[in-house]
């Protein structure tokens, strides 16, 4: 699931005539990404680079891909700027529709580490269950990306990635028959965009066939949401599942993680102790941004 951009399509990436990104509301405007598109189709082996970025994301067996972004991101003065971005969101364009659901922050949005947050939750430095992102809208993103700028200095925060269809079909019929019940909550819902309305109580499999609906998971509701016993005791089961199944690796500044939220859940192993001797611009630094897939026109004849 890691792809390496051919060489001489980084040396073209490179010079690329890229212009600033247009927004309109919170997504780049439409003019922006067809000029974006242009520039890139011409770039030498960018569709089968795009091609193979969509077939891990949706192939058989996928649903997650790093795309290795590296060498490119220290041609262009690092994985946070802006040039290089330009870059990144032409790439997240050929998978889907690039927006924020934060009107208020820039399209990328960062993710630190801050010594006093919830150690659990985003930018905290410990353990990151498995989760989605948006769990509790009634249209969370199709695709959340994550952009590492930095690593963490002391070693620690790898990546974890799950196929949360796989994890459920290993649960016996009892329990997946307790996640289909609109039993479960998590977090708050605030000032969000193009996610849809609070899904304030949901069932965590909605019936649809893998890798068309969400497995609307996050295993943080086991400590921070009160929940029925035998509902908790099921979750519980999908998560043990998750981490027996999942897979792990470090992200090296520029490289790309694009997640398929319809098919794997993600998450990150907690990050090295000792961060409050690291100075915040030191810090572990990713970059996110999250896709909507166009409509589709239904299941192919
Ligand atoms: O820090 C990471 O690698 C993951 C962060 C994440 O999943 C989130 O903030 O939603
Ligand atoms: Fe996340």
């Amino acid at each position: 699931m890691f792809i390496d951009i051919p060489s001489e399509l980084e040396a073209a990436l490179i010079g690329l005539p890229l212009p600033t990104w247009e927004l309109d509301g919170s997504a780049p405007a439409t003019s922006t990404l067809e000029r974006y598109r242009s520039e890139l189709t011409a770039a030498p082996r960018f569709e089968e680079t795009a091609a193979a970025l969509r077939h891990a994301l949706t192939g058989e067996g996928g649903g997650y891909a790093v795309l290795r972004l590296g060498n490119l991101a220290k041609a262009l003065g690092g994985a946070d700027e802006e040039t290089f971005l330009r870059v990144a969101t032409g790439f997240a364009a050929e998978v889907a529709i690039p927006f924020s659901p934060f009107p208020r922050w820039p399209l990328w949005k960062q993710i630190g580490v801050k010594i006093d947050k919830d150690p659990g939750k985003s930018s905290g430095i410990g353990y990151n269950a498995f989760h989605m992102d948006v769990v509790n809208g009634t249209l969370p993103p199709d695709y959340t990306t994550l952009l590492c700028v930095r690593r963490d200095p002391l070693g620690g925060g790898p990546s974890i990635l799950s196929d949360a269809h796989a994890a459920v079909s290993r649960l016996s019929e009892d329990a997946r028959a307790l996640l289909a019940e609109k039993a479960y909550h998590y977090g708050t819902f605030f000032d969000l965009h193009g996610v849809g309305e609070e899904y304030t109580l949901f069932p965590i499999l909605d019936g649809s066939a893998p890798g068309e609906g969400f497995v609307r998971f996050t295993a943080k509701m086991l400590e921070r949401s009160r929940l029925g016993r035998e509902h908790a005791d099921a979750a519980g089961k999908l998560a043990e599942e998750l981490v027996r199944g999942q897979v792990t690796f470090m992200l090296e500044p520029g490289d790309y993680l694009i997640v398929n939220q319809r098919r794997f859940l993600h998450g990150r192993e907690a990050l090295h102790s000792g961060q409050a001797t690291i100075p915040v611009a030191d810090r572990r630094l990713l970059l996110q941004l999250f896709l909507r897939a166009p409509i589709s026109a239904g299941p192919a004849a």
